[in-house]
């Protein structure tokens, strides 16, 4: 009897099972999955009353627990059962008019089943929701997530039972002041579990994350690292490229991490020729497959070379938004229309605006040897000051970096937009900067920065950040929130920095099929006005080495109210939010090939 006392007091002592945080997966892709996308049960709940108590105290019995009376005297408020259901992935603005300017919190369940073998461990990885989630497996937290644009993933091995899993995971859009973004955004703030959510299993001990890139400025020496996860951290790594005839062997240390060296003859990656190539990464417990292109890519003087060759980005801007069908876009699908318009206009680049886009996007600019530019959502009027938002805007990089470093289109990590100067601003962005170089040291760092007249004339960039930039930023709006279109024809550029210069941002807003004269704003005169100033003094820029006008399509945003017109829509797209081009587009398409030339 004692000893049974002793047992349960022993048994008492052991904290419930808790499940352990692992940082991103790499290539998810490359492994066993099972989808959870599909129609999930959700609960609006717009004062968290299945988080809180009425106290405000969190709640011990909150939504997540899922209960159901046991009686028919039992009183439970909530039942996810017969609640409305949400396709995930999928913004929860555009699948139901009531939540089409909804902000805050919805809950999420999705019930399921997995049989998990010995020896293996489970994960559950979303593939990004906006903005915070509280995630629970079987009424147990399994963690939180803050940032509406990165995956992230935690482990469930051993809460995962055979039957009768239920997920819920508890989303919450509102804006705040401390986040990244913050309050003021010229986008909609999609709610949601905007991209897939899958089960990821892996081995006991297994290939956790990996960098196989060439070296900076060299075509032949191929370096990176590759990291295992579990017990057995000492193993044999062998990276096997078999259409190169490939197979190098080596060691992972004590933490599991081996470095990665060998010389390659490789076809390197290009616009032209966007060759991948099959990578097998081969622990001895583990195996992931890749398809990777091999290039390089540096900023020298005013010039950006890729492949030791001078090259102009001309490309275009786009929001993650869905071609047509409105929303968030999810899809390799969505992705492939995207692109293929920005191909279709002769870009070679596209500045994936304002967050990092969904992984269709970088895998197909990967396959269509499209150049990309990524950025975190430090825009506009971030707390400089909050310790807090820093950790969080480094959070959003490392996410972004952690998934799409072995991406060869991706070229340029931009860590803001458009911030106003303080000393606060520029040690907040600097702090950014060699975060990304520490992660990623091969990839060319921009922003959009700050620029300034000097006299009627001059723009003049010296934004202090230029310092830390290998690759300057600019957005201008000349032609439309800057006098008229031909304001810049007398417009001369200077630069204190001996550095490339991306022309991020200009454009203007046209309605397609309202037409009029060349100075009747919202028609595709106007805007086609716009453009054609814009070209001609953007050939006069001597450091121009690339442009990515704002923007691809119009896309949804609430700061634009103008009945008739915008509609909450910003109609700075060059094609509409139905798939029309407007008049602009053919401007710039002519431009692009000339270039292409
Ligand atoms: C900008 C912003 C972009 C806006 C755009 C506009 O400078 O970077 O997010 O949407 O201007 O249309 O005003």
């Amino acid at each position: 009897m004692k000893l049974l006392i002793l047992l349960i007091a022993l048994l008492a002592l052991v904290p419930t099972v808790r499940a352990q945080q692992i940082g991103l997966i790499a290539n998810t892709d490359g492994r066993k999955t099972v989808s959870l996308n599909g129609q999930w049960q959700t609960i609006i709940d717009p004062y968290e009353s299945g988080y809180y108590n009425y106290r405000y105290q969190p709640s011990d019995d909150g939504y997540f627990k899922n209960a159901k009376p046991k009686s028919k005297s039992d009183l439970i408020e909530y039942d996810f059962d017969t609640s409305a259901t949400l396709n995930v992935p999928g913004d929860w603005n555009t699948q139901s008019d009531q939540l089409f300017f909804y902000e805050g919190t919805v809950w999420y369940k999705k019930s399921f089943d997995y049989a998990r073998q010995p020896n293996t461990r489970l994960f559950v990885y979303f593939g990004a929701a906006n903005y915070l989630a509280d995630v629970y497996l079987n009424g147990e937290k399994i963690g939180q997530h803050e940032g509406g644009f990165t995956p992230f993933n935690f482990e469930i091995t051993k809460l995962v039972r055979d039957t009768g899993n239920f997920l819920v995971v508890k989303v919450d859009n509102k804006r705040r002041r401390d986040a990244v973004p913050t309050l003021m955004t010229d986008w909609w703030n999609y709610g949601g579990l905007t991209r897939e959510v899958k089960l990821v299993e892996t081995p006991a001990t297994f290939v956790h994350d990996y960098l196989i890139q060439l070296e900076k400025g060299s075509r032949q020496h191929v370096r990176g690292w590759v990291k295992l996860a579990g017990e057995k951290l000492n193993q044999k790594i062998t990276i096997r490229i078999p259409e190169a005839g490939l197979s190098k062997t080596f060691a992972t240390d004590n933490n599991g991490l081996a470095a990665i060296d060998f010389n390659a003859d490789l076809k390197l990656w290009s616009p032209e020729n966007p060759k991948l190539y099959e990578v097998l990464i081969e622990a001895e417990t583990d195996q992931v497959r890749d398809r990777l292109g091999f290039r390089t890519i540096e900023a020298r003087g005013t010039d950006i070379l890729l492949n030791g060759r001078p090259i102009f980005l001309h490309g275009v801007c786009i929001h993650e938004e869905a071609p047509l069908r409105g929303g968030r876009a999810y899809s390799r699908e969505d992705a492939q229309t995207l692109l293929g318009w920005a191909k279709e206009l002769g870009a070679n680049f596209v500045r994936l605006a304002h967050y990092p886009h969904n992984e269709f996007m970088i895998r197909e600019a990967d396959r269509l040897g499209i150049l990309v530019w990524s950025e975190i959502p430090v825009y506009w009027t971030i707390q400089w000051e909050n310790p807090a938002t820093l950790e969080n805007a480094r959070n959003q990089l490392s996410e972004m970096i952690a998934r799409d470093k072995n991406r060869a289109a991706v070229v340029i990590w931009s860590v803001a937009n458009e911030t106003p100067l303080s000393d606060a601003r520029l040690s907040f962005l600097k702090n950014l900067i060699s975060h990304a170089r520490s992660l990623d040291p091969s990839r060319l760092m921009s922003a959009a920065m700050e620029r300034h007249y000097i006299n009627d004339t001059t723009q003049m960039i010296d934004d202090p950040l230029g310092e830390y930039l290998d690759v300057l930023g600019c957005n201008e709006y000349v032609g439309w929130y800057d006098g008229l279109p031909e304001k810049a024809d007398q417009l001369e550029w200077r630069s204190k920095y001996q550095k490339p210069l991306v022309m991020s941002e200009f454009g203007g807003d046209a309605l397609y099929g309202q037409h009029g004269d060349a100075l009747t704003r919202w028609t595709e005169e106007y805007q086609e006005n716009i453009y054609q100033h814009q070209i001609a003094m953007l050939k006069k820029i001597p450091f121009l080495r690339g442009t990515s006008p704002w923007i691809l399509t119009d896309f949804r945003s609430p700061r634009r109210p103008l009945p008739n017109i915008q509609d909450y829509w910003n109609r700075k797209g060059l094609i509409s939010n139905r798939g029309e081009k407007k008049k602009a587009f053919y401007v710039l398409q002519q431009w692009y090939r000339e270039l292409h030339r």
